[in-house]
């Protein structure tokens, strides 16, 4: 099916259904919300009818973004069920999904696992919050944005591409951020929001610096044990906003940021100006874009494999390019 027609399918399914509920992934970030109370935000603007529910519980420190509904399982009986920016069906956050009468994937990751009745998949979109905004670019006549429905989209857009920095960013995807400007939200104040980062959070960057761990083809690592996350008190969800840290180095090339978890195991955030990670992410338990992933490492073992593979991509890279 071509994308348009795809685009049409799931208009109409939409059409059909008076209730609607949007789902996204655990561990949201500004995309996950955005895309997902975007699209909600959308629906009830365009068919002021129907019931439409953003779920999937608490939204860790992203609630100027959005708040989260509450449904029944009940409410999923005949119910048109949207999950977004999720690739695989075990990350979606709340797993009811499975109640609804139909399910539609909308998503910017690649097509791992194609789950659901209907599937929109856009790689070369920066963030499924683009695909959102295109997707009512497309059907004007039946689909309004509204000021805060393009608050959401373009605050997804900002997260997920860095403000416009990383290599996702396409000419399509400024013109979208201006589309979305003209409704009139405060940019300004938004972009301000994703950015801020606590004190505790800049600390912890001091110690990202500090102790980068870099070979002679750029391939970096830092691990953050449970002692030095308790020491400058930051928990997991807040070292996102650290992953993208070693990247403004000159040197560095692709990097591994490994955070203990409280069971243990390390939580990994690949990411990269080069080389491919998501097929090394893949065979560790994760999974995600070309030049910027995840995985999981079982003890510091893994954490030392994933780092010598990394090592191993940065200098093939380093050969072949
Ligand atoms: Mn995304």
């Amino acid at each position: 099916m071509k994308d348009l027609d795809m685009l049409s399918a799931i208009l109409a399914e939409i059409k059909k259904y008076s209730r609607i509920i949007i789902h996204r992934h655990q561990r949201p970030d500004p995309d996950a919300i955005g895309s997902q109370v975007g699209l909600a935000e959308i629906l009830r603007t365009s068919f002021p009818e129907k019931e439409i529910y953003q779920v999937g519980g608490p939204v860790e420190g992203l609630d100027y973004l959005a708040v989260m509904d509450e449904v029944t399982e009940s409410q999923y009986q005949g119910a048109l069920v949207i999950v977004t920016d999720t690739a695989n069906s075990d990350r979606i956050s709340d797993k009811r999904y499975v109640l609804g009468d139909k399910l539609i994937k909308i998503d910017h990751h690649p097509n791992d696992e194609p789950y659901g009745d209907l599937l929109y998949v856009n790689t070369g979109a920066s963030s499924c919050s683009e695909i959102i905004a295109d997707f009512v670019l497309q059907f004007p006549d039946e689909l309004k944005f509204s000021e805060n429905a393009a608050r959401l989209l373009y605050g997804g857009i900002v997260g997920d591409t860095g403000r416009f920095l990383y290599p996702a960013t396409t000419a399509h995807t400024l013109r979208t951020a201006a589309v979305l400007m003209d409704y009139g939200f405060n940019a300004n104040k938004l972009n301000r929001e994703i950015d801020q980062i606590s004190m505790s959070v800049a600390r912890l960057s001091g110690f990202v610096n500090q102790n980068l761990r870099l070979d002679e083809n750029g391939a970096g690592q830092v691990i953050l044990p449970s002692e030095v996350l308790a020491e400058y008190g930051v928990v997991d969800s807040e070292t996102s906003a650290i992953v993208s840290v070693p990247g403004k180095i000159d040197q560095v090339l692709a990097w591994g940021i490994f955070v203990q978890q409280p069971e243990g195991y390390y939580r990994v955030r690949l990411r990269s100006k080069g080389p491919v990670i998501n097929e090394l992410a893949k065979r560790h338990h994760g999974g995600g874009h070309p030049l910027a992933s995840g995985a999981n490492a079982h003890d510091l073992k893994e954490v030392q494999e994933i780092y010598q593979e990394i090592q191993r991509l940065c200098q093939e890279y380093r050969e072949n390019n």
